[in-house]
């Protein structure tokens, strides 16, 4: 295989055992011959070296001189290959400053990219300047959980207190209990986590709060419009009621309910110049059902003039299919080693332009433990992934691409709400609907103890404190997006056709779309590569 590109010659060095500065691979890659460069660089190291550096380059061009880049110019032009939207002109400059770093030096803004050989051996069609974003929570390597019962009770106080901040401006909340010292027939407000949901004999609801001062019963009658909404309630979500107090103050009806909820008035940010982000997940590289052929002609596209605004790539987990997540799934892996799963993924996203910037969050099926928060992957498997100099961080993220603030998050708990709520509000077809009703609630997971697994940590990674402008999840492998309260909410679909448990429960997934997102108006058009 030719050299000509940053990331083969990253590859070659690796599979020799060495990582590279991003100026040793830039060096290599300008040299007339990279074969021989490379060669001589690995000879001139030292036979302990971990990294290769621009020095060892530098040497061993100067103790050996390679071919003059002059007279061999004709012989290695940059390779347009046919996944290039515009080759260069001959005229273009040599590449300078390829966009594939090694990740020993860190992460880097691939701002200066240029007009580089990119992952195919052509040349992208723009340049493309994204800026490094930037991730408000990741907490990867933040862990400080043990699974104590006074853990769990830590991060519950947590989230009650940052959602009842963010309800407090609404309603004048009284404790548990102290609302019991009040006169029967007072008004009252109270914020609370639900603690239990029940109908009564005769058909009203039954609704008990709890606070950090105790639990108090809340009556919703059957016939009052606000009884629709004890149907989109979930166990441990924070809400608000007001009401009045029975004679005996044994009990509030209820009046009102109140969400944490996204303002009406939510005014998003958007970039200042005009760039896109594609927002995928759930590639499930290693499963049989891995659409390779589909993903090849999304990152063939993403090297197309048509595609030279987008700059940023999303991933928003189930990466590889991985080992062991469901019973009998061994029977459908193409590969059944884990790592190689990624190595494998690896390889994939390098078919896609190496001047593009990726955030990737994990899924329930990458190698992390299940429980949320998931922490981004780790060294290992960050080693492995590497190439593309990716930034990984965890689950549920948010992430700042040029001003626009998106929130990650795979999507496991967006079952449990299409499984819990009526299908109008949410369902496997209307996807972004069940994503409405986490924003909605301010929490990405607010049921604890179902389908959904909670790590205790010192803080509630889940709640939702700021609104972002767009929430990006995957995992019900449906497509599906939507506006709430001007937040756009986006699931982004698969890259796996039907397994045979989603055909035994009929979920029909939708393959390999490509959502893409203009960051300058958070418009949204999708690319199909079925
Ligand atoms: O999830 C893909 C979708 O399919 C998601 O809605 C869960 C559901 N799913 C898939 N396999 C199973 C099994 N075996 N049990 C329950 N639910 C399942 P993904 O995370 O990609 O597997
Ligand atoms: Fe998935
Ligand atoms: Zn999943």
């Amino acid at each position: 295989m030719p050299l000509e590109t940053s990331s083969r010659i990253v590859q070659a060095l690796a599979r020799r055992g060495y990582n590279a500065e991003r100026e040793a691979v830039t060096l290599i890659a300008e040299s007339a011959t990279p074969d021989l460069a490379l060669e001589a660089a690995i000879e001139t190291a030292p036979e302990d070296a971990l990294v290769l550096t621009a020095d060892h380059v530098r040497e061993a061009v100067e103790s050996d001189p390679l071919p003059d880049p002059e007279q061999v110019a004709d012989a290695t032009p940059p390779a347009a290959s046919a996944n290039s939207g515009s080759p260069p002109s001959t005229n273009d400059a040599p590449p300078s400053n390829p966009s594939v770093s090694t990740g020993t030096a860190g992460r880097k803004s691939k701002q200066d990219a240029g007009a580089v050989p990119d992952e195919t051996g052509g040349y992208p069609a723009g340049d493309r300047s994204p800026q490094q974003p930037v991730v408000a929570n990741d907490m990867t390597g933040e862990s400080t959980g043990t699974g104590a019962y006074d853990e769990f009770v830590g991060v519950f106080r947590d989230r009650y207190e940052r959602l009842s901040g963010q309800l407090r401006g609404r309603v004048n909340h009284r404790p548990a209990d102290s609302i019991e010292a009040m006169g029967g027939g007072a008004d009252v407000e109270m914020i609370g986590l639900v603690n239990d949901i029940r109908s009564t004999a005769s058909g009203h609801w039954l609704i008990e709060l709890e606070d950090t001062t105790g639990t108090f019963p809340c009556l919703v009658m059957k016939d009052r419009d606000i009884a629709d909404l004890v149907d989109e309630l979930l166990m441990d979500e924070c809400i608000a009621v007001s009401g009045t107090l029975a004679d005996d103050a044994g009990i509030v009806f209820v009046d009102a309910i109140h969400f944490p909820d996204v303002p009406r008035t939510y005014r998003p940010s958007t970039a200042d110049r005009h760039v896109q982000a594609a927002l995928i997940s759930d590639v499930h590289v290693g499963s049989q059902e891995f659409l390779a052929d589909a993903w090849s002609r999304f990152a063939d596209w993403l090297h197309t003039e048509d595609a030279e605004s987008v700059e940023y790539l999303l991933i928003a987990g189930d990466m590889v299919e991985g080992v062991g997540v469901y019973p009998n799934q061994d029977e459908e892996l193409d590969i059944i080693d884990i790592y190689d799963q990624y190595e494998t993924f690896s390889e994939h996203l390098k078919e896609v332009p190496g001047d593009m910037e990726i955030v990737m969050i994990p899924g329930n099926h990458d190698a992390v433990r299940l429980a949320e928060p998931q922490p981004g992957f780790d060294e290992e498997l960050r080693e492995i992934m590497s190439a593309h100099d990716p930034q990984i961080v965890s689950n549920p993220a948010m992430v700042d691409v040029e001003g626009v603030s998106i929130l990650m998050y795979h999507g496991v708990s967006l079952d449990e709400v299409i499984a819990e709520l009526p299908e109008e509000k949410a369902s496997y077809d209307d996807p972004h609907k069940a994503m409405y009703q986490l924003l909605k609630k301010r929490h990405v997971a607010p049921q604890f103890g179902g389908k959904t697994r909670v790590a205790p940590e010192e803080r509630d990674y889940l709640v939702i404190d700021e609104v972002p402008d767009v929430f990006h999840t995957g995992h019900v492998h449906k497509l599906g997006w939507g506006k709430y309260h001007n937040v756009l909410a986006v699931n982004s679909g698969c890259w796996q056709a039907q397994t045979d448990f989603q055909k035994s429960v009929n979920i029909d997934p939708d393959v390999a779309h490509a959502p893409i997102l203009d960051l300058d108006t958070l418009d949204m058009t999708v690319r199909k590569f079925v």
